[in-house]
């Protein structure tokens, strides 16, 4: 293989790792983890979320969370009783970020924070290392939850 084929080679693989990073992983307490594309967020229904980052007012819109746990079955509504009241969801960032909040606090049905997995910001789409995708929490009254480049929403139980 001439050198420019493998020059090519290289970079379309590294192209390929990036796509691969701009996927989300959601994980439930059970069952196999569901890998969503960004083109499979956009043809999920959306909201607009809107949240004062630093002063400044910005627009988001994405796909409510509850729907996004609803796929893994993570409990909600009826089933947010019992033991499902101390499970946790840790947002997961591409800088290593981190972000826990209460299961319950995310289901629509009990806590309704309306918080919403943004794609789209003052409706263009969000670019590394804000994007793909960013948490927004709209009720929120300081930004730090706001995670950007949200590569999974993982369902844990506490031990
Ligand atoms: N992935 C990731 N998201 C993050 C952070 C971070 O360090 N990494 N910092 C948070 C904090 S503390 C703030 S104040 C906001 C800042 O958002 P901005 O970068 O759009 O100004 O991002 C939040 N989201
Ligand atoms: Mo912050």
């Amino acid at each position: 293989m001439p050198i420019w084929a493998m020059v090519l080679a290289a970079a379309v693989a590294a192209g390929s790792t990036g796509a691969a990073a701009q996927t989300l992983v959601l994980r439930g307490l059970t069952g196999p983890s569901v890998t969503l594309t960004a083109a499979d967020i956009r043809s999920l229904p959306h909201v607009d979320a809107r949240l004062a980052v630093h002063g400044r007012a910005q627009a988001f819109s994405g796909v409510p969370v509850g729907l996004l746990l609803a796929k893994v079955n993570a409990p909600a509504g009826e089933a947010m009783r019992g033991p499902a009241l101390a499970d946790i969801v840790l947002a997961r960032a591409c800088d290593g970020y981190r972000v826990a909040f209460s299961l319950s606090e995310l289901d629509p049905a009990v806590g309704d924070e309306g918080a919403v997995l943004a794609d789209a910001r003052d409706g263009r789409p969000m670019a590394p290392p804000e994007g793909p995708f960013r948490l927004v929490l709209p009720a929120d009254k300081r930004p730090a939850r706001s995670a950007r480049c949200v590569t999974a929403l993982e369902v844990l139980a506490i031990p």
